[in-house]
């Protein structure tokens, strides 16, 4: 296999020639399961785990290899590797890390595009889709809407729902689709490039790893319902893993997930609610919040109906959520370097010891 099938472009062969060592090979990380992965290299794959420097000089979640990293591996038999170190990622798909207020949770990295998968039966959500996008745009990952599971319902209020995410979410292709019937997959499979990486996203349940079977003709991942009463809240995807499939696409299956924290990071919001951020120009004061000020632009358009009412209600939730992440990851940091400040001067004062 050659490794620009495996998605390595030109930044990542630069950075491989210029940071070569002896012993070390490119590789991709192409599972991940508790710490334990799966590399794929030129040629062939290997079992993997981190060096123990790795982990002790981890800062956080995000300096260990997600699925999607190039990583510089050093192999050791036929079917185990060391991973050295991670090549720095082109797009990184996080979200708060839960349970955390400031860390993120890598979810996979090196991601041309998110499919994101949204079912329309309960699981469906304007408000949980446009959370969704947020966490693409701040990843800088192009995201793809896929209405999954149409042959549940007649075409009328198919068209409907697709009517309402068009209404609310602009300038992103919807694809409507059932692994039933296969309408839609035409559509899907045209849309997947040789070389380029692409991401499942979305709740449980809605149908990812159908979908992916599906794609490649195989049973690679299992699939099924979720028994309300055994095994309430448990994944039936338990781990995420990267596919290759026929076409020379690549495809990153993910469990879904159940909540879906944003973090700090510039451009999500923006993007996903441009209008609004477009419209505040016009606030009569410059740090206006939108909720009580006289001669906001933001709340007189969502008066007049040119913004949805439950958009503009999820975005101010969504910014109030930025802020308390940025805050909290702020204090972190401010913690962190007193931390680090009273360890050198401690090194200092018994240097002689050392
Ligand atoms: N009616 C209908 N059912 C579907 C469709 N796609 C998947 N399903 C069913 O939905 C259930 C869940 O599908 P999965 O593919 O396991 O869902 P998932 O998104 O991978 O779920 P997690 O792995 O838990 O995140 C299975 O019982 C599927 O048979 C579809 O297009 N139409
Ligand atoms: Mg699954
Ligand atoms: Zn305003």
């Amino acid at each position: 296999m050659e490794l620009i099938d495996l998605g390595y472009g030109d930044d990542f062969a630069k950075f491989g020639n210029e940071n070569a060592q002896d012993g070390f090979i490119p590789a991709r990380v192409i599972s991940e399961h508790k710490e334990r992965y799966t590399v794929k290299s030129a040629d062939g794959e290997y079992d993997a785990e981190i060096t123990g420097n790795m982990r002790y000089s981890a800062e956080s979640r995000e300096d260990f290899p997600a699925v999607g990293d190039w990583v510089a591996v050093s192999v050791c038999d036929a079917d185990f590797a060391i991973i050295n170190s991670i090549y720095p990622r082109r797009t990184v798909i996080k979200r708060r890390a839960s349970g955390s207020k400031s860390d993120y949770q890598v979810i996979a990295a090196n991601v041309d595009c998110a499919f994101i998968v949204q079912a329309v039966d309960r699981d469906f959500s304007l408000n949980r889709l446009e959370r969704y996008l947020t966490i693409c745009y701040e990843s800088k990952v192009k995201p793809i809407v896929l209405l999954s599971k149409i042959d549940l319902f007649g075409e009328e209020l198919i068209a409907e729902y697709s009517g309402l995410v068009k209404g609310r979410i602009k300038d992103i292709p919807v694809i409507l689709f059932s692994s039933e019937t296969k309408k839609g997959y035409e559509e899907i499979v045209s849309l997947i490039e040789k070389g380029k990486t692409y991401c499942l996203l979305g709740s449980s349940g809605v149908g990812k790893s159908t979908l992916l079977n599906n794609l490649c003709h195989r049973e690679i991942m299992k699939t099924g319902e979720i028994s309300e009463t055994t095994d309430r809240g448990k994944h039936v995807t338990s781990h995420r893993e990267l596919i290759m499939l026929e076409s020379g696409g690549m495809l990153i299956d993910n469990p879904g997930m159940r909540e879906l924290g944003i973090g700090g990071a510039e451009d999500g919001l923006e993007i996903t609610f441009e209008e609004i951020y477009r419209l505040s120009a016009d606030c009569r004061y410059q740090d206006c919040t939108h909720t009580v000020e006289a001669g906001c632009a933001v709340m007189e358009a969502v008066e007049r109906g040119e913004i949805e009412k439950s958009s503009y209600e999820n975005y101010l939730k969504m910014h109030k959520e930025k802020q308390h992440f940025e805050s909290s990851s702020a204090e972190k940091k401010r913690k962190d370097k007193i931390l680090g400040k009273v360890l050198k001067n401690y090194k200092k004062t018994h240097r002689n010891k050392y």
